[in-house]
């Protein structure tokens, strides 16, 4: 009410954006809802407070509230994926990961990243990226037939070009990766081995997908997508001596004051993936992954790496209707779907075009779809992009999303 008075700009833009989540079928992979009460967490008072340090050895006065939060996020992540350490202030995935680089590399280290066509994220190596500028990335890259990651090449990689570090994880990767495997070869070469687990970090902590606490000397995530918690980010070890050292490089060596309203809004999501229910959503989301991949496909949608384990997966737009990724998006959208343009393996599109659509059910599994609405979600898509030039057809698939979304009202 006292934003409508006093910034109403402000508020309408608010109220905007929640009518667009909610009319909208939202399956950007990397977006979930949150609950209501990790948002009453983000938006309290824990934001008027300066923290710089850590629980109980701060700079400032009167942390006392502030550091309950901190321990309680701690601890709750620590026990949600069986770390010995836990470190809950990076404002951000790319301040996780530069924090986890700059604990254990020095400039201009070798390291080894997934291609970013293929999946890998920009601060896994893009040339404009600090990751890119500060070391030498040298990417792997997936197999050309099975289009998932090779590890042979992999290895031989890892032998020819003796990495400091490998890095394992993906933005737009829709099958399991062996970590286990990156662990051996990382051993091989004498590598150390971070995981940016971020995607994919609630399939992890329900124990649908492998550990990488358990293989990697670092893992990072955000905590805003499958994990449903706020924007931000984590970095975990199980080395004390790394522990020590990703804890000087995020404070003071990369960042000031944490952002203790978030931080306490990733210690109420941490208790909420400690649930039992949680897990039930987590498979719930891969179920509806699943359902979606094989009813595209049915409908002779060619997807890479030929479907999913995860909460996402990669339609080849180019293959499927000779339609740039860019193309589709925007078709999609225009009907209320959401998603993103996608580079595929070996795109020979450009970034803003690209040859495909990354799609992801982490966010309307929130929203209560399951495999029936999956089901209809892929029938919307797929007529959607064969009728992208008939008006009327687009009209009347945009009132099936309208209806399909009334029917699981978001933040009732
Ligand atoms: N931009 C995020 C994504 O969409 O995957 C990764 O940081």
């Amino acid at each position: 009410m006292s934003l409508y008075q006093k910034d109403y700009q402000v508020y309408k833009a608010i109220n905007q954006e929640l009518k667009r989540q909610q009319d909208n079928i939202e399956l950007i992979a990397s977006e979930n809802f949150v609950s209501k009460e990790v948002m009453e967490a983000q938006g309290s008072i824990m934001t008027n407070k300066y923290a710089e340090g850590y629980p109980s050895a701060r700079y400032y006065s009167g942390c006392e509230n502030v550091d309950i939060v901190e321990r309680l996020a701690i601890e709750r992540l620590k026990k949600l994926f069986g770390a010995k350490y836990a470190n809950v202030q990076p404002h951000s995935g790319s301040q996780a990961n530069m924090g986890a680089y700059r604990a254990i590399l020095k400039s201009k280290d070798v390291v080894l990243g997934m291609a970013l066509d293929q999946g890998g994220h920009l601060t896994h190596g893009h040339p404009l990226n600090f990751s890119g500028i500060d070391y030498k990335f040298i990417p792997y890259y997936v197999n050309k037939e099975t289009e998932e990651i090779d590890y042979e090449e992999l290895e031989k990689t890892a032998i020819l070009e003796k990495p400091a570090l490998i890095v394992a994880g993906a933005s737009a990767y829709s099958r399991k990766i062996d970590f286990k495997r990156f662990k051996e070869i990382s051993d091989l070469v004498g590598a150390k081995l971070m995981v940016d687990m971020a995607h994919i970090a609630g399939l992890v902590a329900a124990g649908l997908h492998q550990n990488p606490v358990l293989y990697a000397d670092i893992v990072t995530s955000t905590t805003h997508k499958t994990l449903r918690g706020p924007r931000g980010g984590v970095i975990l070890t199980n080395n004390e001596e790394i522990a020590k050292k990703i804890d000087k490089t995020i404070f003071p060596g990369i960042q000031g004051g944490p952002l203790m309203h978030v931080i306490a809004a990733k210690a109420v999501a941490f208790k909420e993936a400690l649930r039992e229910d949680f897990i039930t959503y987590q498979k719930q989301v891969i179920a509806n992954a699943k359902t979606l991949a094989d009813e595209l496909m049915k409908r002779g949608l060619i997807l890479v790496a030929k479907g999913t384990d995860n909460h996402l997966l990669i339609v080849n737009t180019k293959k499927s209707f000779g339609m740039t990724g860019k193309k589709a998006a925007n078709i999609l959208d225009s009907v209320g779907i959401t998603c993103n343009k996608n580079t595929v393996p070996y795109d020979t599109e450009k970034p803003m075009v690209t040859s495909g659509i990354r799609i992801g059910t982490a966010a309307v599994t929130t929203r209560g779809f399951k495999e029936k609405e999956m089901s209809k979600v892929a029938e919307l898509i797929d007529r959607a992009l064969r009728n992208y030039d008939n008006s009327e057809e687009l009209e009347v698939i945009k009132r099936e999303v309208r209806e399909l979304t009334t029917a699981f009202p978001l933040y009732k």
